[in-house]
């Protein structure tokens, strides 16, 4: 509780040294330990509820849907026909919500380690959490890792929203992670995963870009804007299995129709596209392996 002083909450970490999010707090709703991590929900004076993990914003009633809608449906709409996804985490529901949406997926199945973040999103974000009595959903609270072990070549999409790469959630940005998840996906399959911030961790990025370029032929990295994560901006690292796949032109492109028909208040088919166009800082460091195709300056890499 001492990130809540004098009426605000101020999110302090080492992994973005010298600067910090601050929400005026109106109400503490909810503080418990949990078996893996300190969770806090506080309704805010300008932003609903909000989730905070280990002192991390997590999610913010009012901006979530930038995150939630672009790491579930960019690696959707980049997919011929996406029946089966697994989400890894993703305990507030939000990715899951976005994932129902989309016509062609017929079964997901979810794998959040801690039942505490379930609970407290359904009862204090129940707009996020209103997927998880989908007839489609197999929720399971357990290790992603022992899952995915069990569930070998299953998977047209996998998913990881994930917390920051500390504690535990830190082995979801290393190699060995995206090995498993390329096994446990279908010969075309796809992922994508939270991918931090551009301002904060290019190394970081650059890293995970590296091992994924080793292991899969297409790679990519896209990132969205959201006011209450650090510096405001948040990216996603994608991988696919088929040589084919185009990340930056999406193979479903969504009408106005279809938009409002989803309720999107932030993705729309313009916005994927958008969403690899980096700035000439990132770039420079990030889109090293180029084709020249006239598309994004996605890596094809000659791997499978
Ligand atoms: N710096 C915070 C990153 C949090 C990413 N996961 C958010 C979970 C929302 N479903």
């Amino acid at each position: 509780m001492d990130k809540i002083k004098d009426g605000w909450f101020s999110e302090i970490n080492a992994l973005w040294p010298g600067q910090a999010m601050s929400l005026q707090v109106e109400e503490i709703l909810f503080h418990e330990k949990s078996k893996f991590q300190d969770v806090i929900v506080f309704k805010s004076k300008t932003y609903g509820n909000v989730l905070v993990l280990d002192g991390v914003i997590q999610c913010t009633e009012r901006d979530e849907f930038s995150y939630q809608e672009m790491l579930a449906l960019i690696p959707l709409n980049s997919h011929p026909k996406p029946r089966k996804v697994l989400i890894i985490g993703g305990g507030d529901g939000g990715i899951l919500r976005e994932v129902i949406k989309h016509p062609d997926v017929e079964q997901v199945d979810q794998c959040e380690i801690d039942q505490m973040v379930i609970d407290v999103s359904k009862k204090y974000l129940p707009e996020m959490a209103e997927s998880f009595s989908s007839p489609k959903l197999n929720l399971l609270v357990g290790d992603g890792f022992e899952f995915m072990k069990k569930h070998q070549g299953q998977y047209d999409v996998i998913i990881t929203d994930s917390s920051d790469p500390v504690g535990p959630a830190s082995t979801l940005f290393q190699k060995s992670y995206y090995e498993l998840m390329k096994t446990a996906l279908k010969p075309d399959g796809i992922l994508a995963c939270q991918g931090e911030c551009l301002w904060l961790h290019l190394e970081l990025i650059k890293g995970m870009l590296a091992f994924c370029r080793s292991l899969f032929p297409v790679s990519d990295y896209a990132f969205t804007t959201i006011p209450t994560y650090p510096s405001g901006q948040i990216g996603f690292v994608l991988c696919s299995k088929n040589p084919d796949t185009m990340f930056s032109t999406p193979v479903r492109e969504l009408s106005t129709e279809d938009v409002a028909q989803m309720k999107l208040k932030y993705y729309n088919s313009d916005i994927h596209r958008a969403a690899f166009i980096l700035p000439e800082f990132a770039r420079k460091v990030l889109k090293t392996d180029t084709v020249e195709n006239g598309n994004a300056d996605q890596t094809h890499n000659g791997t499978n």
